[in-house]
């Protein structure tokens, strides 16, 4: 069953009537390289996945809000009800927490009057893996508001307040990459993101002898919640004491030349993102030329600096770029997304795949799961 079915489905077990009259969904992400540069105002180049989070629903009267999530995976009350915010009655987060991500969006949605309306929310993006489950969730949501009350927010300005949902509702710092990638997101294109200007370059990735392969550690460590604002802390200050308002503006020159005047810890999170720019900016070229030997030495490179400059792998996702680069016909692998666990990504040979998928099964100690995918359209409405 697809995604929209099912969500079509739980709707009218919940709530009856004549079914929805909305449905939109919204992509998670693969990051192919770039990571942890987005805050920093450098490159990234994510591609949008057929993965997605579908919302269903209709409007209500009133100003009641009625939103179920279909997830398996939640643990929590799977039904939350409230009141439209008006501004003496800001939505504020609380519980259940997957709900943050809709009332941060609904706070941060600009155009009025929203109705009320009842909603159910499925998502097949992997919950945790790293593939920016949240912000297809926050996208969806506010894509989904623009269907009931449309708004002149233009694309970037739609991702912009889905970040800020995610910073004041759900507490992470976090970058404009997924949110980003999740609205604009090309078909066939991976999207070289410049951070600072908000542009975006598509990067054709269309190449049938190609593909990218999705692996999932299905672990995720702890540290993921706390460890993410401190190394935007330290990258900041890192910036600062080099004199530069984002390590974008910075060289490994500058960084060396300031070597005394940083502690060794801001000094490798500094490098690694100093030197992931310019790599990440070095591979959207490789990709562009086809270039894959190269692009794939790159990735590798990055995996390398994540794990000892930035310190955001574990054993599970270096046992899987280590397995992964064993294999014939692959060209580069490495962790995507934030870290601690979730998903790596690599880039090999179409005729590779299945020999690649079984010798990172057999290699890797836990239990993997494999996505080979293509890069999708970012957030849209659907018919239904
Ligand atoms: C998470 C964040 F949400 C992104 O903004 C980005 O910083 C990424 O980690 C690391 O590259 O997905």
């Amino acid at each position: 069953m697809t995604v929209c079915r099912f969500a079509n489905m739980v709707y009218l077990q919940t709530f009856g009537g004549q079914g929805p009259d909305v449905a939109v969904c919204a992509p998670g992400r693969v990051n192919l390289i770039g990571e942890h540069t987005d805050y920093n105002q450098g490159f990234v180049l994510p591609m949008a996945l057929p993965l997605v989070t579908v919302m269903v629903g209709t409007r209500t009267p009133g100003q009641d809000v009625s939103v179920v999530t279909g997830s398996e995976a939640v643990e929590e009350p799977k039904r939350v009800d409230f009141l439209l915010p008006t501004p003496d009655a800001p939505l504020a987060p609380g519980t259940p927490s997957w709900a943050n991500y809709v009332k941060g969006v609904i706070q941060h949605y600009r155009a009025r009057p929203l109705p009320g309306f009842q909603a159910v929310i499925v998502s097949s993006v992997p919950l945790g893996a790293g593939l920016s489950s949240s912000a297809s969730l926050e996208v969806a949501v506010y894509t989904f508001l623009q269907q009931l009350c449309p708004d002149d927010a233009d694309k970037v300005g739609k991702a912009v307040a889905c970040q800020k949902a995610e910073h004041t509702h759900a507490g992470v710092p976090c970058g404009i990459m997924d949110q980003f990638v999740s609205v604009l997101g090309q078909e066939s294109h991976a999207l070289l993101i410049d951070c600072r200007t908000l542009e975006a370059t598509p990067v054709p990735l269309a190449d049938p002898g190609l593909v990218v392969l999705i692996t999932n550690s299905n672990v995720r460590h702890s540290l993921t919640g706390s460890e993410y604002p401190t190394r935007r802390r330290q990258c900041e200050e890192a910036a600062a004491l080099l004199g530069k308002s984002s390590l974008r503006d910075a060289t490994m020159k500058d960084l060396k030349d300031a070597e005394d005047r940083l502690d060794a810890v801001m000094y490798r999170r500094a490098h690694h993102v100093i030197e992931e720019i310019q790599r990440t900016a070095g591979a959207a070229e490789a990709l562009k030329r086809g270039a894959y030997q190269q692009f794939g030495k790159l990735m590798v490179e990055s995996h390398n600096s994540l794990r000892d400059h930035y310190e955001v792998s574990c054993a599970e996702l270096d046992e899987l770029v280590a397995a992964a680069l064993e294999v014939d016909g692959v060209y580069g692998s490495r962790m995507t997304g934030g870290g601690f666990g979730g998903c790596t990504v690599t880039l090999l040979r179409a005729d590779a795949v299945g020999r690649a998928i079984q010798h990172i099964k057999e290699r890797y100690s836990g239990a993997p799961s494999f996505y080979i995918t293509t890069p999708a359209q970012g957030a849209r409405v659907l018919r239904l």
